[in-house]
């Protein structure tokens, strides 16, 4: 049976949820271990600084932060880990033995998520961490599905129309390559009409993983723009790199085997449109139509080609 998304999304269990306690007081870090590492991966930090890096590299699930700490103060490193939006929703939870409005007000405001009053209980601790850790995977998860493909559990075009403005201002800016292909494949109509839209469904996934697989960096995107259609996303990638990254998917499709008997080349193939920057367009959406106008070509030229 298929899985379902959010069994193939893996969430992590709580369990190995990685807590970053930040307090310079030795004494407050042992409170802390004896309270949570019995049921989290609990890391520690001494000052502010220390946790916005050891935040920016590590990511960690949840942030318990000291207020006064020498080199920097917890308010400092809330909003220095604020600025950055990968860390933006990281919960944090401000624990201090500083007993003023004024004070809470700055935790706040520095953007933490909670506030807690030195000294304190072991119930409170447990059961905001485990709350605030829950809602946090909660939201990760609906993230995830909101961006995801179900059928294909590649991206959705939702997630491309988020990162193609993105990936397009910053090519501009820099004056770094950037190129895009549209992959659709040929005669599926016909492959749904004789095998049915089960199998169709079948291929489709086989079609979107080879794709994925072929996806040679980190930064490289794939995502199901539409029915039958596949849109990569190639940062830093000119028309030589989507030329080449073309070529193996179209091989490792090729390579798949799948039976079509009513295509001219008796299996499944696709066709691929590219474009790549030329910094003389005005927005993604010139990239987006000539690398469209090319699929068509691509078509033209008989199908199972690439043209660019
Ligand atoms: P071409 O070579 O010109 O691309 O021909 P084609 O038959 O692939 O293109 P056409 O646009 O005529 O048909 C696309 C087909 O893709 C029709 C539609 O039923 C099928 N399709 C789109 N989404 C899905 C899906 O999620 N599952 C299945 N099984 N089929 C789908
Ligand atoms: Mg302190
Ligand atoms: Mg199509
Ligand atoms: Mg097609
Ligand atoms: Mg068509």
């Amino acid at each position: 049976m298929q899985p379902t998304i959010s069994e193939s999304l893996n969430q992590k269990p709580l369990s190995e949820a990685r807590i970053l306690v930040v307090d310079d007081d030795a004494i407050n870090q042992e409170m802390y271990r004896s309270m949570l590492a019995d049921k989290y991966k609990v890391f520690y930090c001494e000052n502010g600084q220390e946790a916005v890096e050891f935040c920016a590299r590590h990511r960690p699930d949840l942030v318990i932060m000291d207020v006064e700490m020498p080199e920097m103060d917890g308010w400092t490193a809330s909003k220095k880990i604020r600025e950055i939006p990968e860390l933006n929703e990281i919960p944090i939870l401000f624990s201090t033995a500083v007993d003023s409005t004024n004070a809470e007000l700055n935790c706040w405001e520095s953007g933490g998520s909670d506030f807690m009053q030195k000294p304190l209980n072991r119930v409170t601790l447990v059961n905001r961490v485990r709350t605030h850790l829950t809602l946090k995977m909660h939201s990760d998860l609906l993230k995830k599905l909101a961006f995801l493909d179900g059928l294909t559990q590649q991206y959705n075009r939702r997630y491309f129309e988020e990162c193609i403005p993105k990936e397009f201002a910053l090519a501009m800016r820099n004056k770094t390559a950037l190129s895009l292909l549209m992959i659709d494949i040929d005669f599926f109509k016909a492959y749904n009409d004789r095998y049915g839209h089960l199998k169709g469904d079948d291929c489709l996934r086989l079609v979107a993983k080879v794709i994925g697989k072929c996806m040679s960096r980190p930064t490289d995107i794939v995502a199901r723009y539409g029915g039958e259609e596949f849109v990569c996303v190639l940062p830093q990638t000119d028309n030589k790199g989507a030329a080449d990254m073309s070529y193996t998917i179209r091989e490792a499709v090729l390579d798949l085997n799948i039976l079509h008997e009513d295509s001219e080349f008796g299996q499944i193939t696709v066709s691929i449109g590219m474009a790549s920057i030329s910094g003389y367009e005005s927005g993604y959406f010139e990239l987006l139509s000539k690398a469209d106008a090319q699929l068509y070509q691509a078509k033209d030229s008989g199908r199972n080609c690439i043209s660019g």
